[in-house]
């Protein structure tokens, strides 16, 4: 029997990018594509529907707020994959992710744009710097080595349940690597190409959004190096 696969997109106005999103996925092959929509004032929700996906509305704020709500309505899949509804990532890159949880060398992956040049130099210094520091500081008290805490990644359906997931909004990519971490996962990381997002930028590319998540990150560190 082949695997199921369910992907979680978190998307806050994103009627631009999403569709593009939704159609580089190889649909055929995955059980459920969830788009998790907080309250878009465009047209968010009914483009993810017009293009094939499941939508949940999720009426409080921030990131790690909709991967729980998308969570909520798994269905019993083998894998779940993350990514971001701006089209940044590439989700033709799927496989990269799910290659080594099939062939069970891996419960999570990480795709990583701090790998390739052209991704790591798409990035936003402000996004590789403090992509640097986090993971500095996760080697330094985790002494795991990751290169970045991109939003692009799959992880065995039993693992996300074991690690059970709390952020509710920032932290939550570095409380996904850190519990991976501390739950001994096997953890791999492959390279992800990257591009300039569509539409507008929620959070690394404003002032108030790299500050906000920049400390609830650091913080989350710490958070988990005390628990
Ligand atoms: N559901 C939900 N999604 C959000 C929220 N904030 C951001 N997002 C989504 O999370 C993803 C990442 O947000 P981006 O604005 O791309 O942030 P970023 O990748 O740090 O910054 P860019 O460099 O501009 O891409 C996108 O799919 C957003 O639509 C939110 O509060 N709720
Ligand atoms: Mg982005």
């Amino acid at each position: 029997m082949s695997p199921k696969i369910s992907v979680i997109i978190p998307a806050y106005n994103e009627e631009e990018s999403l569709p593009h999103v939704l159609n580089d996925l190889p649909r055929d092959r995955l059980h459920q594509i969830i788009v998790v929509d907080n309250r878009s004032t465009d047209r968010t929700a009914e483009v993810a529907r017009e293009n094939g996906a499941t939508v949940v509305s999720e009426r409080r704020r921030g990131y790690g707020r909709a991967c729980l709500a998308g969570m909520a309505v798994l269905d019993d899949p083998d894998i779940v994959v993350f990514l971001d509804g701006d089209y940044s990532d590439y989700p033709e890159e799927i496989d990269l992710l799910l290659d080594p949880i099939l062939k069970n060398e891996a419960d999570f992956v990480v795709g990583s744009r701090m790998i390739l040049k052209e991704s790591r130099t798409t990035l936003l210094p402000q996004a590789r710097y403090g992509n640097q520091l986090a993971v500095f500081l996760i080697r330094l008290f985790f002494s795991h080595s990751f290169t970045d805490l991109g939003p692009f990644r799959a992880i065995r359906y039993e693992s996300l349940q074991e690690i059970g997931m709390r952020d509710k909004d920032f932290g939550w990519t570095v409380e996904m690597q850190i519990k991976a971490v501390q739950k001994g996962l096997r953890i791999q990381e492959v390279p992800v190409r990257y591009r300039m997002r569509i539409g507008v930028s929620k959070i690394t590319g404003t002032v108030s959004g790299t500050f906000q998540a920049g400390t609830k990150i650091i913080y989350t560190i710490f958070k988990y190096l005390v628990t």
